[in-house]
C-alpha cells in the first residue's frame, strides 16, 4: 500500500469512521446526563515517561466542540482554566465571565468544578500537610472553587486529594493527616453555605474520589470504600452534604470489582458522581475510553445504576490515547466514548428487560425447597438451579454481542 499522504489522512479517519455506522445524533447524546472534562480533551499525552504529542487547547474549543458532538455538561479544575497565580484575582473574575458566556453561548451547562490539589509544587506535602499556612491557603483554594462553581451554575464540586499520604515512611501522623484534610472540607461546605445563603442556590454537592497508588504514595485515602469510612467518621461537619465521586478505573487499579464498589456507595446513598473509563486491574491510572478494556462489565455495571435508579453525571474522565491527534480527539475520541456508553447504557435496558434472565432469577430467589434445620436437604434441593448462574452470565454475553436478537455466525 502507497503512503498515504497527510491531506487525505483526516478524510480517511472520517470515511472509516462512517463506514463503523452506530453513531448517535448530538440531541441523542443529549439526552444523558454525560459530562466533559476540560482537562480529559486537552489532555496532550505526557506523563511519566512521555513527551506530549498534542497541542494545547483552551476552555472555548472544548466547550464548542462538546456542543457539536452532544455532550451537553463541562467539568473543569480552577487551574485548567485560571493559572495558578491569577487565583482569587480580577483576571480570574474576566476567564470566568468569559467561561459563562461561552457556555451559554453553545448551549452547554458547568456540572462540576473541582481544585487542582496535586500538580503544583505547593502541593508537595499534600493539601493536608504540616505547614498551617499551606493549609490556609488550601483552604482559600477550596472555597474559592465553590464560589465559582455558584457563578457558573455547577451543582458538584470533586475533591482529588492526590498525594495524601506520604512517600517515606513514619514522616507523617496519619490521624493527624486527616483530620487536616477533614478541616479543609469543612471550610468547602462552609463556603458553600455561606454562597448558597447569599445567592439563593442550593448547596452543592461535594463528592470525595479515591486513586489507590497514584501519584506514587502511600495514599491515606485509598478506595471508595475509606472514604466512606472518612465521611461517617465524625470529622466533618457537615457528612450529608459529602458523598462519593467514584472512577471506574481506581476501583479496578486495587484489584476490586468496580460494581461492588459501586454497590457499597449505593446502599450509603453516597453515589453522588461516577467518574467513567476503562483500564486494567493492578496498573497504572491509564484512563482508556469507557467500555474499550472490559464491555461487558461495563454492562454489569450498568445495570446495577439503572435499578438503582442513579441519575447523577456520567464523567467522562479519561485520557485520549497519545496516538490521537489533536483533531482526532474530538473527531474520533470523545464522540466513540460517547456513543458506546449509551448502546452499553441501552443494552442495560434490554438486560432488565429480558425474559430469560428474569425468569432465571425469579427461580432462583424462589429457591429449591429443602428444609432450614438440614443442611444436606438444602444442598439437594437447589443442586440443579444454582448453574443458573452461569446461564445468566452467558445470556449477558448474548446481550452484549447481539446474538439475543439472532446475531449468528456460520460455522
Ligand atoms: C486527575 C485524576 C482524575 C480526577 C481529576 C479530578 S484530577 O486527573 O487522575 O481521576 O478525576 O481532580
Ligand atoms: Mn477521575
Ligand atoms: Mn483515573
Amino acid at each position: 500500500m502507497a503512503p498515504i499522504p497527510v491531506s487525505q489522512q483526516q478524510s480517511l479517519v472520517e470515511r472509516l469512521l462512517g463506514a463503523c455506522g452506530g453513531a448517535y445524533t448530538p440531541a441523542q447524546r443529549r439526552k444523558y446526563f454525560l459530562t466533559g472534562p476540560q482537562w480529559a480533551a486537552a489532555y496532550e499525552g505526557n506523563a511519566l515517561f512521555h513527551a506530549p504529542t498534542r497541542t494545547p487547547v483552551g476552555f472555548e474549543t472544548v466547550i464548542e466542540q462538546y456542543a457539536r458532538i452532544g455532550i451537553g455538561h463541562w467539568t473543569t479544575h480552577d487551574t485548567d482554566v485560571i493559572p495558578t497565580d491569577a487565583i482569587g484575582t480580577a483576571r480570574q473574575d474576566e476567564i470566568v465571565a468569559a467561561i459563562g458566556k461561552t457556555l451559554q453561548a453553545n448551549g452547554v451547562a458547568c456540572s462540576m468544578v473541582t481544585t487542582e490539589t496535586f500538580h503544583h509544587p505547593v502541593w508537595a506535602a499534600s493539601p493536608a500537610a504540616e505547614a498551617p499556612e499551606v493549609r490556609a491557603y488550601a483552604a482559600t483554594r477550596l472555597a474559592n472553587t465553590v464560589r465559582i462553581g455558584h457563578e457558573l451554575g455547577a451543582s458538584y464540586v470533586v475533591y482529588w486529594p492526590g498525594s495524601l499520604g506520604y512517600q517515606i515512611q513514619g514522616a507523617i501522623e496519619e490521624t493527624q493527616t486527616l483530620q487536616w484534610f477533614a478541616d479543609g472540607m469543612n471550610a468547602a461546605c462552609e463556603a458553600d453555605i455561606a454562597t448558597a445563603k447569599a445567592t439563593g442556590r442550593p448547596t452543592m454537592k461535594h463528592c470525595l474520589e479515591a486513586k489507590p497508588f497514584e501519584p506514587q504514595a502511600e495514599i491515606l485515602l485509598p478506595t471508595s470504600d475509606a472514604m466512606l469510612a472518612f465521611i461517617f467518621s465524625g470529622l466533618l461537619k457537615h457528612p450529608d452534604m459529602v458523598g462519593l465521586n467514584p472512577e471506574y478505573l481506581h476501583e479496578l487499579m486495587w484489584g476490586a470489582a468496580p460494581r461492588a464498589a459501586l454497590a457499597r456507595a449505593l446502599m450509603c446513598k453516597k453515589l453522588f458522581h461516577f467518574d467513567i473509563n476503562d483500564g486494567y486491574r493492578l496498573k497504572h491510572d491509564v484512563d482508556i475510553a469507557v467500555g474499550l478494556v472490559n464491555p461487558l462489565d461495563w454492562l454489569n455495571v450498568l445495570v446495577l445504576l439503572r435499578s438503582h435508579g442513579y441519575n447523577g453525571p456520567f464523567n467522562l474522565d479519561y485520557k485520549p490515547p497519545r496516538t490521537t491527534s489533536n483533531w482526532g480527539v474530538f473527531a474520533v475520541s470523545f464522540t466513540t466514548a460517547v456513543d458506546r456508553f449509551i448502546t452499553l447504557w441501552e443494552m442495560a435496558g434490554e438486560a432488565m428487560e429480558d425474559a430469560v434472565i428474569r425468569e432465571a432469577t425469579n427461580a432462583l430467589k424462589a429457591g429449591g425447597g429443602g428444609d432450614p434445620r438440614d443442611v444436606s436437604s438444602l444442598v439437594a434441593a437447589n443442586k440443579e438451579l444454582l448453574t443458573l448462574h452461569e446461564l445468566i452470565a452467558h445470556r449477558l454475553f448474548q446481550i452484549l454481542v447481539g446474538a439475543h436478537r439472532g446475531r449468528t455466525y456460520s460455522v
